[in-house]
């Protein structure tokens, strides 16, 4: 593409401890709804994915397991990649920490960071969770537990430690400069409040196990897992054979999408790490709320999880990619239930927006020989139809750039409702003998509509959006400029339904 809009997006890189479960799945398609929206907004995008193979945890589960770490790491990463084809995501790039590319640049960081003098041998000693793979001081504990809720441990061991206390400053003149860049603001004003208590340098090697990226120069100690996994975004953008990435154009525009409980790595850890190197901070750290299962997170060691393979299998990708988008309010938590799942697939995909679809395409088929033509001429309430569409479909894209994901489905839900009551209100079928120009242009009018819709939806929806193209004999390829406009002639190919009843 020859234009100079790009976009780099990235989800976490998932723990390979345990399956994959609706939490991720949500994360990946978020990104992925965005990653299409911007490829239909003339970006270009580079949009990637991954799986966080080292540390303890992954460790102690390998052996549960009677696996070693890499082989374990291999299934369960495995599970993570075939997941994606399942949820139709368009990433461009997969990355194992484990992978060789991976350690390159970590080795690289590292020397860059203790290059620049941001590294020092020190003693550690403190409480360690490892479910989250984070050290706290005794302060920071909750009733005995890491303020992430897991399991510590007391542990003592030689360590490199980051300087990350010289840097609290410059984050706050960051968030300063740039007050978007925290989603939403309450996140925001968390990290601020936690840098404004004062930062405490960090523990980055650990010697207690060896699974993990051998600390340059001194292979006693691995890399603290989160310096190396942080570092994955710098490997997928070619970092550091591409070593400028303050010149690369997708380094201008990076934009993280996490869950709530990972903003201060990113927010923080991250962006002190390359402000130590110098290289430029990410755009946009995005971090979204939780699924629930029945009051509580739902998270692998809870085991309250919800399948996302199930769901696909029995509904489709689209009708599960449109339920996670629709029911959580982006940042907040929610529930997910098969029960409120059922209900919005039968109401809005099936009944309004299936039915919608099914009506004025079988009418076309059956009283116009499966051809439409654009009308010469429209009436007052044709335009006006034509308007309040517009009008619902022009401000979705403002909706996404603000994540406001269920608002701009709302949108199309308005949208679609329309179209169904200008149909009923229009009742093309009584011009069927009487005045088949009407007819045409009542059709045509809606089926127009319909393409406009399904086209602001083919990012949540691109399955169902693409079937919808193939029955009009267009390109399944997605623009949008605000004036998507029909062929003058539209020839129907065979029907297929859209949505089936559950
Ligand atoms: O934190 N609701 O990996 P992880 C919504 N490896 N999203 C959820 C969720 C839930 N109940 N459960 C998980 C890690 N997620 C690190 C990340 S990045 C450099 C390293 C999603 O396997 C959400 O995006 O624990 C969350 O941040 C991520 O999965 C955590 O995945």
């Amino acid at each position: 593409m020859s234009n100079n809009k790009y976009i780099f997006i990235t989800t976490p890189i998932y723990y390979v401890n345990a399956k994959p479960h609706i939490g991720h799945a949500y994360t990946t398609v978020v990104c992925d709804v965005y990653a299409r929206f911007c490829h239909m907004m003339g970006y270009n995008v580079k949009f990637s994915t991954g799986t966080d193979e080292h540390g303890k945890k992954v460790e102690q589960s390998a052996k549960k397991n009677n696996r070693t770490p890499q082989q374990f790491a291999d299934e369960v990463s495995a599970l993570f990649k075939n997941l994606l084809p399942i949820l139709n995501i368009t990433n461009d790039d997969f990355i194992r920490t484990t992978e060789f590319r991976h350690k390159k640049t970590v080795e690289h960081f590292w020397k860059k960071l203790y290059d620049a003098g941001y590294i020092y041998l020190g003693e550690y000693k403190g409480w360690y969770d490892i479910q989250n793979e984070a050290y706290f001081t005794e302060k920071e504990l909750v009733d005995g537990k890491s303020p992430l809720g897991g399991n510590v441990v007391y542990m003592e061991e030689p360590c490199y430690f980051f300087k990350l206390s010289a840097f609290g400053d410059r984050l706050l003149a960051y968030y300063e400069e740039h007050p978007d860049f925290i989603f939403p603001a309450s996140r925001r004003n968390e990290m601020i409040s936690f840098i404004r208590q004062g930062l405490t340098d960090l523990a980055i090697s650990r010697t207690t196990f060896s699974w993990g990226i051998p600390v340059p120069n001194d292979p006693k100690h691995v890399v603290y897992v989160w310096l190396d996994a942080l570092t994955n975004y710098l490997t997928v953008n070619g970092y550091p054979t591409n070593e400028n990435q303050n010149e690369d154009p997708y380094w201008q525009n990076v934009i993280h999408f996490v869950g709530k409980e990972i903003v201060r790595f990113h927010a923080i850890y991250w962006v002190a790490f390359l402000m130590a190197v110098g290289i430029n901070p990410p755009q946009k750290i995005v971090s979204h709320g939780w699924w629930l299962s029945e009051g509580q997170k739902m998270s692998k060691s809870l085991g309250n999880v919800q399948n996302p393979y199930d769901y696909c299998a029995e509904f489709g990708s689209d009708a599960l990619r449109y339920y996670l988008l629709r029911e959580l309010t982006f940042g907040s938590d929610g529930n997910f239930s098969r029960e409120s799942f059922i209900n919005r697939y039968n109401s809005i995909l099936a009944n309004s927006y299936g039915n919608l679809c099914n009506r004025v395409l079988s009418f076309i088929q059956k009283y116009c020989n499966g051809t439409i033509e654009r009308p010469v001429e429209i009436t007052d309430e044709d335009e006006k139809f034509y308007q309040a569409i517009d009008a619902n479909i022009n401000v979705c894209p403002d909706l996404i750039h603000k994540f406001s994901f269920n608002k701009y489905l709302e949108k199309m839900e308005n949208a679609i409702t329309l179209s169904n009551q200008y149909i009923d209100f229009q009742k093309p079928w009584t011009f069927k003998t009487s005045d088949k120009n009407r007819m045409n242009t009542i059709l045509y009018v809606c089926l127009e509509n319909i393409y406009k819709i399904a086209i602001m939806l083919s990012p949540v929806i691109p399955s169902t959006a693409e079937k919808l193209m193939k029955i009009l004999k267009l390109k399944p390829t997605f623009t949008f400029d605000g004036n998507n406009r029909l062929p003058n002639t539209v020839e129907l190919n065979e029907l297929e339904i859209l949505f089936p009843k559950h």
